[in-house]
């Protein structure tokens, strides 16, 4: 595996060179933020971004996100040229070296908690769901929530326009866009790896279907191109406690293109908080995560997903660095063990 660290580029108050210093580290996963879906990534940006990664001795080896337009998801009428922008914009990150395009397919919101800095017993805090607070809690607009990229239409409006569309609907325009865009990734020898949605369940009414076992299943049956891939994140699928998640990855196998590790604590129905990565602290079982990946002898990018806040970091939720470079060096640890 590749050990791997998501940096936020301009926004981020980490340095690359910070992210250089964490043993073992090979890979940073990047993106340009600040361009919404829909709009071509200019080739000096790129090139800029792959120049600054390497010049501390990392690569830029995946994208997270290269985002779906919010119209692919609905299926309007326009997406046509918004599948041809992807496209170009997967060969442009084909042409710099990017081995993986991370994506989603969630309607209009990406991950989501009511609670962004819930307080651990140890002094640190770690972000919360909890269901029943869903329509108490935060507007995810206003929050600035980090993985979240401009829109170009209000989010009220877009909440209207998905008000008539089914979970059916959604896997139809996902096939519709898979099949715009798969082709064009083997040709620039890209690999599309699909997020789960986190939390898996419908949130604010609005249909998610990356949700457990029988999705991915789906997801990989809709288009058999090999560059239809997954991304396999153990704390937004851990979400739901019946997906069993060393089970999963020793299924789904080489069609795993990247890995995401996070840890989370389950503490009623719908309700759940994030963790540090040992398994003592949760529910996912990162050593049994971590020796599936052996067994399926794992050679992609892997990295910590969400930390704690801990010593008193203050920055982006789940995006801090020290629990981070802390799981990371605890996921090579595991990982050498197992492998060596
Ligand atoms: C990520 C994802 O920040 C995160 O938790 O695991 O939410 C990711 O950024 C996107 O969903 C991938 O498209
Ligand atoms: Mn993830």
């Amino acid at each position: 595996m590749e050990l791997s660290f998501r940096w936020y580029g301009e926004k981020d108050q980490i340095t690359l060179q910070q992210i250089a210093q964490i043993p073992g580290m090979v890979g940073v996963v990047g993106a340009l933020f600040d361009i919404p879906a829909g709009v071509l990534w200019p080739r000096e940006r790129l090139a800029d971004l792959v120049q600054q990664i390497e010049a501390v001795g990392l690569r830029l080896n995946v994208v997270e996100s290269l985002p779906v337009h919010e119209d692919i998801k609905l299926g309007r009428p326009n997406r046509d040229e918004l599948i041809e922008t992807y496209r170009q914009n997967i060969a442009r990150l084909g042409e710099v070296g990017v081995d993986v395009i991370c994506y989603n397919f969630m309607p209009l919101f990406d991950w989501f908690r009511t609670d962004l800095a819930f307080d651990l017993p140890d002094g640190s805090n770690a972000l919360l769901y909890d269901h029943s607070q869903l329509d108490n809690s935060l507007d995810p607009w206003e929050a600035e929530l980090p993985a979240y990229f401009p829109l170009d239409e209000s989010p009220d409006d877009l909440k209207e326009a998905y008000r008539n569309t089914t979970e059916a609907d959604l896997w139809d325009n996902l096939k519709y866009f898979l099949d715009g865009v798969c082709e064009t990734a083997e040709d620039a020898n890209v690999k599309m790896a699909l997020h789960p949605d986190d939390p898996p369940w419908s949130i604010f009414g609005l249909p998610r279907i990356i949700t457990d076992e029988a999705a991915l299943d789906k997801v990989l049956e809709i288009n058999t191109s090999p560059a239809n891939g997954l991304t396999f994140c153990t704390g937004s699928l851990g979400a739901k406690q019946d997906n069993d998640l060393p089970a999963m990855i020793r299924k789904f196998g080489d069609r795993i293109y990247f890995a995401h590790c996070r840890n989370i604590r389950h503490t009623g129905d719908k309700v759940f908080h994030e963790v540090a990565h040992p398994p003592q602290y949760g529910h996912v079982d990162m050593v049994e995560v971590l020796k599936a990946y052996a067994d399926i002898g794992f050679t992609g990018a892997l990295r910590p997903d969400h930390g704690r806040m801990i010593w008193g970091e203050e920055g982006i939720p789940g995006y801090g660095l020290y629990d981070r470079a802390l799981g990371a060096n605890y996921l090579l640890g595991v990982w050498d063990g197992l492998t060596n």
